[in-house]
């Protein structure tokens, strides 16, 4: 049954993976056995991510993309199968998000996070299926979230985009399952990441954000989630063990989504 779970021979490209969630999952993924490749918009940030992965002794390859540019996208996974090999397992993790009450956001800013969290995943995917098609099979997974079943104030652009994921993920699993593609989701609960700080900064009377405290309230692990609790899931969703998992949100989020929350 161990070897269900075992990567190696495998190559992972995940997007947006320098550091947070990407980074975590990569890091699991290569100690289950894949060769790790990543992509951030920023060379620094590939210079940083590269050492931050050779500090737990990974060999990543790193490269400078902007998963909405179409042409830069096509350009990195033709430079990743020249240089690494075919991509076997895709993991649509880079996202944005931008947190303003929807009547005073802009269609700019509302169509930027569309682009990032929805369109991106669409172009990476489409990039990296001929060839999964082509090797016989492979694994799509793509990084949803609570906002692809709830909403909340500010969020309107991230959770029609996280919404859209989630039926993109089940496209891609209806269209391309023939070709022993499994493409699903993980949808975390609330990660404690950059992405997360501003929701957890401490008040000025020292005490906590009151968002910090809704979640604690709200799951019921009574904690928010590391980066690393992602790991697991994701290696199982990589892996032979999912073989027939197929279409699939799975929700790493403590609880959340099973519960009404602690009595105030
Ligand atoms: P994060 O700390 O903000 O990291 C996001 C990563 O995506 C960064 O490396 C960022 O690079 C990269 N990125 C953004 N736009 C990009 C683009 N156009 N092209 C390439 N890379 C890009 O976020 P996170 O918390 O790790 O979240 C990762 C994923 O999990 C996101 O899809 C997020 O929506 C999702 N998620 C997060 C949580 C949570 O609670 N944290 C929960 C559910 C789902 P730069 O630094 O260069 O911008
Ligand atoms: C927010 C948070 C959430 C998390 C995550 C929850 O502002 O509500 O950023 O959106 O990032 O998506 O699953």
């Amino acid at each position: 049954m161990k070897n269900q779970f075992d990567l190696t021979g495998k190559v992972a490209l995940v997007t947006g993976a320098s550091y947070g969630i990407g980074f975590a999952i990569a890091t699991a993924m290569a100690e289950a056995g894949a060769t790790i490749v990543f992509n951030d918009i920023k060379q620094e940030l590939v210079d940083k991510g590269l050492a931050a992965y050779a500090e737990k002794g990974i060999k990543a390859h790193g490269y400078v993309c902007d998963v909405t540019n179409e042409d830069a996208v096509n350009e990195l996974v033709s430079k990743v199968e020249q240089d690494v090999g075919v991509i076997d397992i895709l993991v649509n993790n880079a996202g944005i998000i931008k947190r303003i009450p929807m009547v005073e956001m802009s269609a700019k800013d509302f169509r930027q996070v569309i682009d990032v969290d929805l369109n991106a995943p669409f172009i990476v995917s489409k990039a990296v299926i001929p060839s999964m098609i082509k090797k016989g099979g492979g694994k799509i997974i793509n990084i949803c979230s609570m906002m692809s079943e709830l909403g909340r104030e500010t969020v309107s652009a991230y959770a029609a985009a996280k919404g859209g994921l989630k039926m993109l993920t089940r496209n891609i699993a209806s269209e391309y399952g023939q070709y022993n593609i499994q493409c699903n989701g993980i949808g975390p609960g609330y990660i404690a990441t950059p992405q997360t700080a501003p929701l957890r900064e401490i008040q000025p009377d020292g005490s906590k954000h009151p968002f910090d405290q809704f979640i604690l309230a709200k799951t019921p692990a009574n904690r928010w989630g590391e980066a690393s609790d992602l790991g697991g899931p994701a290696v199982f969703l990589a892996s032979a063990a999912s073989d027939f998992v197929n279409g699939h949100i799975l929700y790493v989020d403590g609880g959340i989504l099973a519960y009404i929350g602690k009595q105030p």
